[in-house]
């Protein structure tokens, strides 16, 4: 090596590249001594204590496998009955929270109906619903701070309506218009918010973990209280950039709050054949992140738990992995028929007792809610969601020259010069243009 950058670099870098082998040879030296001196300490030790690893020796050939381990088990608070709910005394939820986190659900639940059916109208190109994962989105939202930044995937626009994204701002995303903050250029459901802290949607997936845990790595550094909270589904924990985000965030000690939605399925995979072992809990463990296992159709479960997580992520400077078991309700997104690859007996048995259904018969046996309450809150909640949804249809697209900015500060020559051409097309070509739907230059 010294040779190859000897004839490549000539006598300067030959000296230079020398000292730095000199310097890493006396380096491993005394790492190796260090070592040996570690290991000469515990031999004939009764409980060695290797770097890293604190256990003791045994002569049982023992192996780990599912006969001897107990799946973690699931928190939850709301019983399958309604009643005789025992809340935890730290629970502190007044009623209106109590009742906000029910209209919140109701809210993403209508939304999401008639989201889905423009879709189906051609009204919307795209759209993916949380159909039965309300409790998650909303149990959590409510359990963290407008300075926690949040990571999502794609199926928690919950969090933001939480957070005070109004209806407006869901439907002019959605139609791409002009009032879209990213101008028409994301895909529906492809959210995001500077003001709510609520890093956009990217597609690839789980590109937001190791981008989350940056971000938890900077709360720290800066001193902020505050961490990153991070949404991910069981499908998105299989690629490697999960693994590398639970490694970074364990060993760099990041403030960071792991949600992953289990639901079942990624589009047509079904757990079962994404991974063996006991779910996303179990690896928590393995990677030295404390970790708790959620009924996530249970919204008061989910915000004691996220509560108790964030309080710990804040106080240890250290990450927290909550598994929130659920189930997809909905299909994937509108590209999917999931009749396909489940049975719809499957879906009518989970419908039945949705976490919507559990919150408002818990909410009713405190005497918070009643019939004609509920009438009249799907009502008003149906007439806003449709009313802003006409409003976001009747607004022009955003300009199309839009789709040339933003990326640079100062637009390179290529790119102006591919956006002159086009002007002139449109201008040439502008009878087989529909621009009128367009905002001007
Ligand atoms: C890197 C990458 N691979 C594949 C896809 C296609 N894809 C989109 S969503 C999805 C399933 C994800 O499932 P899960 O993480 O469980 O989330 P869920 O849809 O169930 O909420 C797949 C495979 C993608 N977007 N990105
Ligand atoms: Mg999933």
């Amino acid at each position: 090596m010294i040779e190859k950058t000897l004839s490549k670099y000539g006598k300067r870098m030959y000296f230079k590249d020398a000292l730095h082998v000199r310097q890493a040879q006396r380096r491993q030296f005394h790492d190796t001594t260090a070592t040996n001196a570690k290991i000469d300490s515990i031999v004939g030790a009764k409980n060695p204590s290797f770097l890293g690893i604190q256990t003791t020796f045994t002569s049982e050939l023992k192996i780990i496998d599912e006969q001897c381990y107990d799946p973690l088990p699931i928190f939850r608070i709301l019983n399958s009955s309604h009643e005789h709910v025992q809340l935890p005394d730290d629970l502190k939820l007044d009623e209106n929270t109590l009742i906000k986190m029910y209209r919140k659900m109701v809210t993403l639940n209508i939304m999401d109906k008639i989201l889905y059916e423009s879709q189906r109208q051609g009204r919307i190109s795209f759209y993916m619903t949380s159909t039965g994962e309300e409790a998650i989105l909303i149990g959590s939202a409510a359990a963290i701070t407008l300075e926690d930044v949040i990571y999502a995937q794609y199926r928690e626009a919950g969090v933001l309506l939480w957070r005070g994204h109004s209806l407006a701002d869901f439907m002019n995303q959605c139609y791409g218009n002009h009032k879209d903050a990213s101008k028409g250029r994301q895909m529906p459901v492809h959210y995001g918010s500077r003001k709510l802290n609520y890093v956009t949607i990217s597609s690839p997936l789980t590109t937001q973990l190791p981008q989350a845990v940056g971000t938890a790595y900077a709360l720290k550094q800066s001193k902020k209280n505050a961490c990153a909270v991070c949404y991910f589904g069981e499908g998105a924990a299989s690629e490697g950039d999960a693994h590398a985000a639970f490694n970074f965030a364990a060993t760099l000690e990041c403030p960071i709050v792991f949600i992953c939605r289990n639901n079942g399925y990624a589009i047509s995979t079904p757990t079962r054949e994404q991974f063996k072992g006991d779910g996303i809990a179990a690896r928590g463990p393995a990677y030295g992140i404390p970790t708790i296992r959620v009924d996530g159709n249970d919204v008061l479960a989910m915000y004691r738990a996220t509560k108790v997580a964030r309080e710990f992520c804040i106080r240890s400077k250290k990450p927290f992995l909550i598994e929130a078991m659920t189930y997809r309700i909905g299909h994937h997104s509108t590209s999917d028929d999931s009749t396909a690859y489940r049975s719809s007996d499957e879906i009518a048995y989970w419908n039945r007792y949705t976490p919507i259904i559990r919150y408002r018969g818990y909410l009713e046996s405190i005497g918070l809610w009643c019939q004609q309450r509920d009438t009249e809150l799907k009502k008003r909640v149906k007439n806003s969601v449709l009313l802003a949804f006409t409003e976001a249809e009747k607004e022009r697209k955003a300009c199309w020259k839009e789709l040339f900015t933003d990326v640079y500060r100062t637009m390179p020559k290529h790119i102006s010069k591919q956006m002159y051409s086009m002007e002139k097309h449109v201008v040439e070509f502008h009878k087989h243009y529909p621009l009128q739907f367009f905002k001007r230059a």
